[in-house]
């Protein structure tokens, strides 16, 4: 407990009771305030859609608002959830650690968050039909709590709406119309946006909880069974013409997605080309080395030094932030192999590996144990059998478990192996 500095100096305590007194009236005076009418708008500027009856459907309701309010809020939390994964994985904070096994689990909840994501688009869209007669409420803010409240909605509806353009730009690989780092503005706006749903939930849950209710259904039913139908209808079309991007059977029906398994040089979509990355001349040269630094021993290895080393065969995905994944066979050498040539432990091992490409935001990318222990954690040569094509990251690519796409590094020139205190 804090002492009161008034306290100390007052035995009889007088000088406390006057503190405490004057915070409680003050307290009082703030609620009061909060809670004072505000002087209503001149009623001349109650025209269009803010005049009394502007809107009249009879399709929406509380009952429908509620339903949409309901899923939307779950596919929000598994959005939110595994989008933080994800981004924890791609920046791991100490306390984080990300298992190697299943090898798949990445492409799965990846392939969920993106998959939510996009069902998200008609439901808010639908939430916000039914909603927005409200933002013509009359008089516009009755009591600064209540400006508040509102305000609080704007914030949540711009930061949904937010979210949901900027994924959908990041998926159509469209970065022209987003002036900052994708994967930051939709890290932080994705606070802001569960944030405000929270606070959301719990101002509406007594509402919400009477209007899921059978009786408060009134007349409506029909109607709402229809605006119901309608946003499952779009949302089951959505993942229908998307998920292909990740589930093989439906790749065919991918056609709202710019990737889908199977297309692309050996079988395999391709993120950004040799020739992108500025590194054909530099992957081809015959003078390549592979170096390998550890803490007893430095190795250059040649491409055919390379293949000279016991190969191992995976069948691995590369699973893309961005929602599309595809599975290959990967040839090469364990990177554990490579651990122990130098010396070191691969179990308290960690290996920084860097791309010949040298601009880029992917162009490194850390192994830690399990990682790089894994017998599935390879820099692979051959994809599919054949040597990697260059926009596949030949002379070697690391190819690695339950791993998001951006830390596949390709072109891969150096590794650099410290032990673990
Ligand atoms: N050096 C380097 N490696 C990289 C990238 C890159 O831009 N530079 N892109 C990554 C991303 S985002 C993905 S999804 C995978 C794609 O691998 P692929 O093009 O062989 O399918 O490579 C990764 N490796
Ligand atoms: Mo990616």
């Amino acid at each position: 407990m804090v002492r009161d500095p008034h306290r100390a100096v007052s035995p009889d305590g007088t000088a406390g009771h006057a503190a405490s007194r004057r915070a409680r009236g003050l307290t009082r005076t703030v609620i009061a305030w909060l809670a004072t009418p505000l002087p209503p708008p001149p009623d001349q500027l109650r025209r269009g859609p803010w005049r009394d009856g502007a809107f009249t459907s009879d399709r929406r309701s509380t009952a429908l608002t509620a339903r949409l309010g309901v899923l939307l809020g779950l596919a929000f939390a598994v959005c939110f959830a595994t989008g933080l994964l994800s981004h924890l994985i791609q920046h791991p904070p100490g306390w984080f650690w990300w298992p190697s096994r299943p090898v798949r689990l990445y492409q799965v909840t990846q392939g969920v968050h993106v998959a939510t994501g996009l069902a998200c688009v008609p439901l808010l869209g639908a939430k916000l039909w039914s909603v927005y007669p409200r933002l013509f409420t009359w008089p516009p803010a009755r009591t600064p709590v209540h400006a508040a409240e509102r305000a609080s909605i704007g914030i949540l509806v711009a930061a949904a709406l937010f979210q949901l353009v900027s994924g959908v730009l990041n998926i159509a690989l469209w970065y022209a119309p987003m002036p900052f780092i994708f994967t930051a503005g939709h890290y932080w706006v994705g606070w802001l946006a569960i944030g405000g749903l929270l606070i959301h939930v719990a101002v509406h849950l007594p509402v919400t909880r009477t209007a899921l209710l059978p009786q408060s259904a009134g007349t409506a039913v029909p109607a709402r069974r229809e605006v119901l139908t309608a946003v499952g209808a779009a949302a089951g079309l959505i993942t229908l013409f998307t998920v292909g991007q990740t589930l093989r059977p439906l790749a065919p029906l991918a056609v709202l997605t710019p990737r889908r398994p199977g297309t692309g040089p050996q079988g395999l979509p391709v993120n950004r080309t040799a020739a992108d990355a500025d590194v054909l001349d530099t992957a081809r040269d015959p003078a390549y080395r592979l170096v390998v630094t550890g803490p007893n021993s430095t190795h250059h290895l040649s491409v055919a030094d390379l293949a000279a080393l016991t190969q191992h065969t995976v069948a691995l995905p590369i699973a893309c932030v961005e929602g599309w994944s595809a599975t290959a066979g990967w040839t090469g050498v364990r990177v554990s192999d490579l651990i122990a040539l130098t010396g070191a432990d691969p179990r308290t091992s960690e290996v920084e590996v860097v791309s010949l490409e040298q601009h880029g935001a992917y162009r490194t990318s850390e192994l830690t144990p399990p990682h790089t222990a894994d017998p599935n954690t390879l820099l692979a040569l051959r994809l599919n059998g054949e040597i990697l094509d260059p926009d596949h990251g030949y002379p070697v690519r690391l190819i690695a478990p339950n791993r998001p796409g951006v830390l596949q590094t390709k072109w891969v020139g150096s590794i650099t192996v410290r032990e673990l205190p």
